[in-house]
């Protein structure tokens, strides 16, 4: 039988190894698309790297004869995913032209090529919008707070489809104009074209810029540091260890200046320390998922007989200050306020203060997230402190056996 071909732009990415993984499962041929860059930045694909099923071709969605030669060289290629994007919404602040070209006009070079190759007929396309589109914007509802049952019936803030959309960045207005780019494709050229609002979603590949990486990426770099030193317990800066001299702690505080309420310390040895944890805005709330299961639905969308639209989420929300309480809770620190810095340099010019998605529509099809926001803040920090073996995506048909302790082929 034939296999269905799909071509995925951003392969390199969280979404795009796992989006990989998965149709690989699938019995999909895949076409990888990256980019030139000058270290290898495949290592999210690199357990695919002998897959006879996939083809990993060189390309640039800002350069559209790219993406021409590519859809020329795989003409029976049935749907396209759409991942590539300068993501990171606190950077586009930093470089709103380039986010502008990669992650909105990056879009419309795609639509154009397939258009103009009339390949509009033949392939599905799957674009990753985004729940940065909503921005300060939300809609009220009556029902019960979802994980507060003893505050019953009140009301909640959500977005679904019908949210209308209020971007807070360069990032969410590029992605808005990705958004209606395809709609208009597929009005104005019976494309089948789809565009999945997806809401943060993490797992053990995101990247290390994101805040929950950065902090289940900190604990595990603490946890190690903190066994490499044989301590379990620590001196938080807030005053001289009682096992160093005077004299020794007079060096150290001079040569460490005001440098000290940034650092951790060994409680014996003192002068041994380790950099504080990071962070801007701990008040924002995120609806966070895990990637495994979010790139199921963009599959899903695709299998569809109509294009459309569709929310992906868990319907939760959490502050990065529950983050921080559940992943440092995992290494049995309740209160983490000692080993974390506010700094102003991770705050935005303007922020999206509240995300809880309604994915009522697309749970009608089938789909529904299958990782709670617990075992997900547990598979990142396992992962990053070493255990977290089991978490690892396997690129064939393959089980985790819990009690044997491996994978097993199915
Ligand atoms: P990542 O940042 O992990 O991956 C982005 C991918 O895009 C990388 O493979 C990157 O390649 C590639 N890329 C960047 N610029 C270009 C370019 N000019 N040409 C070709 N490829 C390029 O993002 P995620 O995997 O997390 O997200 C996937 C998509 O989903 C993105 O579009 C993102 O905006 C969107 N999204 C993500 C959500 C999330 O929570 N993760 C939620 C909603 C939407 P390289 O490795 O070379 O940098
Ligand atoms: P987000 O994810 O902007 O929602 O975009 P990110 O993890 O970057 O920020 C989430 C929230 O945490 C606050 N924050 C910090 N963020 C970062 N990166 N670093 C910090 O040190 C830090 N401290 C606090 C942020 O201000 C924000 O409120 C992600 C991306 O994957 C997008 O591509 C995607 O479209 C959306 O999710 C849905």
């Amino acid at each position: 039988m034939k296999k269905n071909k799909a071509i995925i732009s951003g392969i390199s990415g969280q979404d795009g190894s796992h989006l990989a993984d998965f149709l690989l499962s699938q019995n999909y041929q895949v076409v990888g698309i990256t980019r030139r860059t000058s270290t290898d930045n495949t290592s999210r694909i690199a357990h695919l790297k002998n897959n006879p099923n996939l083809v990993i071709e060189s390309g640039d969605i800002t350069d559209y004869s790219s993406i021409v030669r590519i859809l020329q060289k795989h003409p029976d290629a049935t749907e396209f995913y759409n991942l590539a994007a300068q993501s990171h919404v606190g950077d586009s602040f930093k470089q709103p032209g380039l986010t502008w070209d990669i992650t909105g006009k990056g879009c419309l070079n795609i639509l154009q090529a397939i258009v103009d190759l009339s390949l509009q007929d033949k392939i599905r396309f799957y674009q990753a919008s985004s729940s940065e589109m909503f921005g300060a914007s939300y809609d009220e509802s009556e029902g019960v707070t979802f994980g507060e049952p003893e505050k019953g019936i009140q009301r909640f803030k959500f977005q679904n489809e019908n949210t209308k959309f209020l971007p807070q960045s360069p990032y969410a207005i590029s992605k808005c104009a990705a958004h209606y780019a395809v709609r208009l494709y597929r009005e104005a050229y019976g494309l089948h074209g789809s565009c999945g609002i997806l809401f943060n979603h993490e797992g053990e590949r995101r990247g290390e810029n994101f805040v929950t990486r950065k902090i289940t990426k900190w604990i595990g770099e603490f946890v190690k540091w903190r066994a490499s030193n044989f301590q379990t317990e620590f001196n938080t800066g807030s005053g001289p260890s009682n096992y160093a001299p005077q004299s020794e702690w007079e060096k150290i505080l001079k040569f460490q200046g005001e440098k000290r309420k940034d650092l951790i310390f060994d409680s014996v040895y003192s002068y041994i320390s380790f950099p504080k944890l990071r962070l801007g805005n701990l008040d924002a709330y995120r609806d966070w998922g895990y990637a495994g299961d979010y790139v199921k639905a963009m599959h899903l969308m695709l299998q569809q007989d109509k294009p459309d639209d569709y929310v992906v989420c868990t319907g939760e929300t959490h502050t990065i200050r529950e983050f921080l309480d559940e992943a440092f809770s995992f290494i049995g620190i309740n209160d983490w306020s000692e080993y974390v810095v506010i700094d102003p340099q991770f705050y935005r010019p303007a922020e999206v203060d509240y995300l809880r998605g309604d994915s009522s529509k697309i749970r009608r099809l089938g789909w529904k997230p299958e990782t709670s926001f617990k075992e997900l803040v547990r598979m990142m920090v396992e992962h990053d402190i070493g255990n977290g073996d089991k978490w690892k995506s396997p690129a064939v048909d393959v089980t985790f056996n819990e009690r044997a302790g491996k994978w097993e082929k199915i």
